[in-house]
């Protein structure tokens, strides 16, 4: 049932239509959706809720039930100006955009102009892709509006590439798993094409998300190391692809990762500078420039790239994350926490991703009696998410707030224990 005052606050009469879409936390697999590797999410019981109502014309008008995000309206159309960097409406831009022109594609007709009422319930900036489930429920909101129903799949897909609009080189994998989740299940997601497979989670496993205190703001200071990190992979993919004699348009595409990882310091410097680039890649000037460095794209460091310990990162966390599947089939959560724990470290060391306070709620976690923990989504702040028992969950929350949050007078909702959830949902409401 719609929450009714998110309803009752809609503008105008007649049916309206209210979108879900869930949040996210990566078990494991991180930084590996854009580089066309597997990772392993579940949807997670906190999301964003949007109620929406049709309007005559093609303006736009957005309220959030927080105070924080006053309201914002706009005129529809493909390219819709953006607002300034990290207002929220870019996200409703970003997917009503790809929707017009989409439908366009398909001949399905337009896109109408509607009243939008969000309520979001996913913490933000804190790597749980509050992002991606605002942008797939307003997107899946305004497509109820114009009557359209198209497959999940391809609305992952396009949502994915829609939420690049907000300046982030992003990957799939958030924009998939609010969509294509299953109560009880992780989703194993692999990329280009996007495909799918459930993973049970075994009933006696519980997961703790714990936030550092520092937000991760990916439309804001993150962007610039998180584009970095993009921008080094695809330039370490040119240089071995060049090496290696073969096309590949991501890692993922380079056959044969054991081998790859064996010989990285033969195949890969440490470190190259945007000079030595040409030389290394096989790739002019201009066409580097095009293909790798985008005006619009904001990088952290502009004139040098780590290249090897990106690879390393990226090649094992793959293997990692086939494991972990293996390891949830077999019920073995011992196994999955060791995994966790090595990701953390590869995140840490060669991806450079992590912050001090990650780590040490990493150490807080599995000191408490977690089985393994790890930070998820993109770092630089954010949460770590931690494997643990069911019947170790209040030691490990009393460890948590013993050492970290007491001292730091954090608020008590900065560390969740979240559930497998379902992924996005829409209903019609005729009143
Ligand atoms: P979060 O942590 O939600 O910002 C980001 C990317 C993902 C993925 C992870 C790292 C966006 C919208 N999401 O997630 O695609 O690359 O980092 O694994 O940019």
């Amino acid at each position: 049932m719609a929450p009714p005052a998110l309803l009752d606050a809609l503008p105008g009469h007649g049916p309206a239509v209210l979108a879900r879409a869930p949040g996210r936390v990566n078990l494991i697999g991180e930084h590996t959706d854009y580089n066309g590797l597997p990772v392993l999410p579940i949807a997670i019981d906190r999301d964003v809720r949007v109620a929406a109502r049709r309007r005559d014309d093609q303006r736009v008008d957005l309220a959030n039930v927080d105070p924080a995000f006053a309201p914002r309206h706009y005129l529809l159309g493909p390219q819709p100006a953006p607002s300034p960097p990290g207002d929220w409406a870019n996200y409703h831009k970003a997917a009503a955009g790809a929707l017009v022109a989409e439908l366009a594609r398909r001949g399905a007709g337009g896109l109408p102009g509607g009243s939008f009422r969000v309520d979001g319930r996913v913490p933000a900036a804190a790597g749980l892709a509050s992002s991606s489930a605002l942008l797939v429920a307003c997107g899946l909101a305004h497509l109820g509006l114009a009557g359209v129903e198209l497959p999940r799949s391809d609305l992952a897909d396009l949502f994915a590439r829609a939420e690049r609009y907000v300046g982030t080189l992003s990957g799939g994998m958030d924009q998939a798993a609010a969509l294509l989740a299953r109560a009880g299940e992780a989703l194993r997601i692999d990329f280009f094409p996007l495909r799918t497979r459930p993973v049970p989670i075994p009933a006696e496993a519980a997961f703790i998300v714990a936030h550092s205190l520092e937000r991760a703001e990916k439309s804001g200071a993150a962007r610039g190391h998180y584009n970095q990190r993009v921008t080094e992979c695809a330039l370490a993919c040119a240089v071995l692809a060049r090496r290696l004699g073969c096309a590949a348009a991501h890692l993922g595409d380079l056959a044969g990762p054991e081998p790859i990882l064996a010989d990285l310091d033969d195949l890969l410097p440490e470190e190259t500078t945007r000079a030595a680039l040409p030389a290394l890649t096989g790739i002019a000037g201009a066409e580097l420039g095009q293909r790798f460095f985008p005006a619009a794209t904001a990088l952290a460091c502009p004139d040098r790239f780590r290249l090897r310990a990106r690879v390393r990162h990226v090649l094992s966390e793959a293997a990692r994350v086939t494991a972990a599947e293996a390891a949830l089939h077999a019920r073995d959560l011992r196994a999955l926490g060791t995994l966790m724990d090595a990701s953390h470290r590869s995140c840490a060391d060669d991806y450079g991703v992590s912050t001090s306070a990650l780590d040490r709620l990493v150490e807080l976690a599995r000191a408490g009696g977690a089985l393994g923990a790890r930070l998820t989504g993109a770092g630089f702040g954010g949460a770590i998410v931690a494997l643990v028992e069911r019947g170790s969950v209040e030691r490990v929350l009393q460890m948590l707030d013993r050492e970290f949050y007491v001292p730091r007078a954090a608020p008590r909702d900065a560390r969740l224990v979240v559930r497998p959830a379902a992924g996005a949902s829409l209903e019609r409401l005729d009143r």
